[in-house]
This record gives C-alpha cells, sequence and structure tokens, in this order.
C-alpha cells in the first residue's frame, strides 16, 4: 500500500504467515506483485507460496504419556517442541540416559531443564529460562547438551537463551516420554505430568513422524488426543463481574477480586454495606465509608460521608471544591462559572437520593452586594444557602 512516513511497528512483532488476495481499490494487489507489475522494491522477504505445515498437535491430560525414539549412545542431546497450557507446572519432557536422566518441566510458569548423571554427581546442569509460559499460549522450547555446553532457548528469543559450560558427558537412552512419565526407575522425574498440548516435536533435529505414531509405527502413547488440542479456554468469556481478572488452569478457573469492591467466587457479592443505614444497625459511628446501593448490581462502590445522630442518619456525598472559593472580575461579559465534581457519579447520587427521605444540597454563597447566577433583579446581600 503506498505509505509515506515512519514505519512504526508499535513494538509488536511482525506477523509470520501468509496471506491471499489482498486487494486494495479493487485491485488484487497479491496478484500484482507476484507479476510485479507494481514497484516491489519496498518487499522485504516474501515468497509467493504459502507452504502450510501441518503442526499435528498432541493434547496431554495428566494420565498422558507420548513416548519417541531417538538415537541411543550418543553424546548430544537436541530437542525441541511448542506447548500450550494453563497450568503453572508440568514435566514436559523425561528421558534416562544411559548413565542419569534428563527432564524439561515447567515449574511456576518457567522452563527448567535438569541433567544428573549417577557416575558425576556434582557435574549436572541446571537452566531456568522464560516466564509467565503457562498464558495459554504457545511456547517454542529448544534444548541442546553435548560434552561441555548445554543451552536452553525459549521461543526461538536469543535473549532468553540460557547457556552453561558444565563439562557434561552425555550418553543418551534413545527414548524420550513427553508430557509424563509414569514407570518406575532408579532416577524419576521431579513432576509425572503436564496438562496441555504439544507440537511439532524434534528429537535429534528431526520432526516426529506423529502420523506414525497415530498408526502404531512408531514409539507409543497413552491417553492422548492426536492431531488435535483439546484445551478449553475457561476465561473467555470471562464469568468473574465486575471487571474481576479471571485465571485458569485445565480443569477449572478462578477469578481475583482484589480491588474491585466484591468478593466471591465470580466477584459477585459486593463487599460493602449498601447505604450509611446499614452501617448504623451494625454500629459503626460517623465516618467515611463506602457503600454500594445497588449490591451485586452494576453500580460500583463509592465513598461517601456518613453522620449517624439519634433518629437520622445523614449520608453526604462531596465535592471537590476548596471550603471557600474566591471569585474576582466577574462582569456581564466575563462570568465565572464554577464546576462542581462530585466523588460520585449521577447514577450513584440518583441511587442515594431515590432511596432517601430527605435530600438536601449546600452551596454557600457569600459575595456581598453581588448578583447570584442569571438573576438580574436579585441583589445578594449576605449569604444564600441551597
Ligand atoms: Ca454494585
Amino acid at each position: 500500500m503506498p505509505y509515506s512516513g515512519k514505519l512504526i511497528s508499535g513494538g509488536r512483532r511482525n506477523f509470520k504467515g501468509c496471506m491471499e488476495s489482498i486487494s486494495y481499490n479493487g485491485e488484487n494487489i497479491t496478484d500484482l506483485a507476484r507479476r510485479k507489475k507494481v514497484n516491489t522494491s519496498s518487499f522485504r522477504n516474501l515468497t509467493f507460496s504459502c507452504v502450510e505445515s501441518h503442526t499435528f498437535p498432541v493434547s496431554f491430560n495428566a494420565t498422558s504419556f507420548l513416548q519417541l525414539p531417538g538415537r541411543r549412545e550418543h553424546n548430544m542431546v537436541s530437542v525441541s517442541f511448542q506447548f500450550r497450557t494453563w497450568n503453572p507446572s508440568g514435566l514436559l519432557l523425561f528421558s534416562a540416559l544411559a548413565d542419569g536422566m534428563l527432564e524439561l518441566t515447567l515449574k511456576d510458569g518457567r522452563v527448567a531443564a535438569h541433567i544428573s548423571l549417577t557416575q558425576q554427581k556434582s557435574l549436572g546442569v541446571d537452566m531456568v529460562s522464560g516466564s509467565g509460559l503457562n498464558d495459554g499460549e504457545w511456547h517454542e522450547v529448544r534444548f541442546m547438551a553435548k560434552e561441555n555446553f548445554a543451552m536452553l532457548t525459549i521461543d526461538g528469543d536469543e535473549a532468553s537463551a540460557v547457556r552453561t559450560n558444565t563439562p557434561v558427558q552425555i550418553t543418551t537412552g534413545g527414548t524420550y516420554h513427553f508430557g509424563g512419565y509414569f514407570l518406575q526407575t532408579q532416577a524419576s522425574p521431579s513432576q509425572r505430568s503436564f496438562q496441555g498440548c504439544m507440537q511439532l516435536i524434534q528429537v535429534d533435529d528431526q520432526l516426529a513422524d506423529l502420523a506414525a505414531v497415530e498408526q502404531g509405527t512408531l514409539g507409543a502413547f497413552e491417553n492422548v488426543s492426536l492431531d488435535t488440542c483439546a484445551i478449553i479456554d475457561r476465561c473467555l468469556p470471562n464469568h468473574c463481574e465486575h471487571g474481576g481478572r479471571c485465571t485458569q488452569t485445565w480443569d477449572s478457573f478462578s477469578c481475583y477480586c482484589d480491588s474491585t469492591g466484591y468478593s466471591g467466587a465470580t466477584c459477585h457479592a459486593s463487599v460493602y454495606e449498601q447505604s450509611c443505614e446499614a452501617y448504623k444497625h451494625m454500629g459503626k459511628s460517623s465516618d467515611v465509608y463506602w457503600i454500594d446501593p445497588d449490591g451485586s448490581g452494576p453500580l460500583g462502590p463509592f465513598r461517601v460521608i456518613c453522620k449517624m445522630t439519634e433518629d437520622k442518619v445523614w449520608t453526604t456525598v462531596v465535592n471537590n471544591l476548596p471550603v471557600q472559593t474566591a471569585v474576582s472580575g466577574s462582569s456581564r461579559e466575563r462570568r465565572t462559572v464554577l464546576q462542581l465534581n462530585y466523588s460520585a457519579t449521577m447514577e450513584q447520587i440518583s441511587a442515594i437520593t431515590d432511596a432517601a427521605e430527605h435530600c438536601e444540597q449546600h452551596i454557600a454563597y457569600t459575595c456581598r452586594s453581588s448578583r447570584l447566577l442569571n438573576t438580574p433583579g436579585m441583589e445578594v446581600t449576605s449569604y444564600y444557602n441551597y
């Protein structure tokens, strides 16, 4: 598209994928660009074909595992895969080495890689990368270890890459368990299962042929759903009321109601009383209180001054004007207009006044020998109370 000016990406990453039949002013510019009928000097890294990779997702439900073969008795481990989950922790990968074990786990939303070797206890590998990876989005994990070098990378981001230069003599066992490990062995993983999905699994730099796994000719699996990601978005739609923040795991959601003024499983119940009268009935004395006149209804809570007297309860909503505001130099042409902003919206104030027996508004006008409002004949000599 013709565009002059500085390109601003807004800090977002560029789009990665395919588009077709982009039309602008009725012209199919995709087609024009392919036939080089438009100025192509501003194109960068475009190809006119869409390589559709079949990602073949696998779903794990906490009783599942997927076992894939790799090279045996090799001195290098190289695995990568993508996962998505809502759970902060889980076992991503476990592999028994000829002399120890390798595990990749999700722990508090971060990926941890751990290698322990039974013969050389002091020379293990422990590294952690990423954060907040249990956000329900796809994330890519790459792990590589050989001789004296190990590297963990999240989402292909160089900045996330953690390296160690520990000398590690690895001898691969040739079997990789993804998403769960339930066998009894000498070295067991710190976690046993994972709830979520994985896709594009590579072992020893080879994309695992999950269609072959499905047909039973490669690896093994239990309780997985193949070629589908069966994760359920429980926060869409958001069942938390009054702006409560929704978070979810594989099988449940919870609402954070802090500072919404509501509580309960879905932030439904108001934590404040509906009126100053209610506070008086509770034996409270005159003070500043939050009230929520419609309870769990949509009207938000707000602060008022409750004045408890012997026979009456006054609810006062204050405005933002100082106690006294000096006005000078007003004339017929240049009038002084003071805006009163109350600490509550009109709907909130109406909720109080509708329920009140009696209502009054005070504005004290203490200007001598001047006209108040648009009342030409009115001369004010002392002050008025409204
Ligand atoms: Ca309310």
